[in-house]
């Protein structure tokens, strides 16, 4: 196995709750952290419970580990508060720790929402500029540019997945365009985590879809080769939308339903 002990982050969430059995290929020890309670560890597992933005709950959590897939925090648009302590502060708390500590590598679930004021009728590759799509995509570039400044300033490597739609079955369109395969995340996570020198990369974690808006061009010296495709979903799903001459925000733009989400600030 690669590593002795890696930290996930965020095992509670739906990510975490679908990645949990295919950590241990990882890792002879997979610790499991999130801000709530999710029940005993299994055989191989450690659980921390920590709140990413208390300072001494992160250091404990990364205590002793060579790696960490972070994939914890507010992961929807809400109010600015709540992302502000979990994605903003809880960032900086991690990279802080992982400095410290001396962990060499991070692999950052970072998402979509980085670009998601882009047309839909744009292909992107990782290196146009960011155009997040609220706050929630706003804390998710400061995530991408932090892990930046630590691989410039201390040489900590991190690889940022900009993750699409990633549950069983796309049933739209655009999730159909940005899905991912549990399988391919877990082939992106392997290699993030494996190839000698990622230094500061960004990929789309996104299967081979019809139609995608995303090139990961960038990323290839990842050797990322995605085994899955939403051409195997129904077909409607794949029907051709117009999407310059359509007035719905969501389809304009490749957030989608996020645009209707946000900003929430308080009047
Ligand atoms: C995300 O970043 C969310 O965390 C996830 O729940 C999905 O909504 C996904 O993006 C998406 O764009 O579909």
């Amino acid at each position: 196995k690669p590593f002795k002990r890696i930290l996930f982050t965020g095992a509670a969430g739906n990510l975490g709750r679908r990645l949990r059995d295919h950590l241990h290929q990882f890792a002879d020890i997979v610790r499991l952290s999130d801000a709530v309670d999710f029940g005993p560890a299994r055989e191989g597992e450690e659980i921390v419970i920590a709140d990413l933005a208390k300072r001494e709950d992160v250091f404990k959590m990364c205590e002793g580990v060579d790696a960490i897939l972070h994939f914890g925090g507010v992961s929807t648009e809400q109010p600015f508060e709540p992302i502000m302590n979990a994605n903003i502060l809880g960032t900086v708390n991690l990279y802080e720790a992982v400095h410290k500590l001396g962990i060499k590598r991070v692999v950052f679930a970072s998402s979509n929402h980085t670009i998601g004021m882009y047309p839909t009728t744009t292909q992107l590759d990782a290196s146009m500029p960011v155009r997040a799509d609220g706050y929630y995509g706003l804390s998710k570039v400061w995530g991408e540019a932090l892990s930046r400044f630590y691989w410039d300033r201390f040489g900590i490597e991190t690889v940022c997945l900009r993750i699409g739609y990633c549950f069983p079955e796309p049933t739209t369109h655009r999730q159909a365009n940005t899905w991912l395969s549990l399988d391919d995340l877990v082939q992106l996570l392997h290699r993030s985590l494996v190839v000698p020198c990622v230094g500061h990369t960004i990929a789309f974690g996104v299967s081979d879809n019809p139609g995608l808006w995303w090139d990961n061009r960038q990323a290839r010296f990842l050797g990322y080769a995605p085994k899955d495709s939403s051409a195997r979903f129904p077909e409607p799903l794949q029907g051709p939308v117009d999407y310059a001459s359509n007035e719905d925000i969501t389809l304009k733009h490749q957030g989608g339903q996020f645009l209707i989400n946000g900003p929430k600030y308080p009047d």
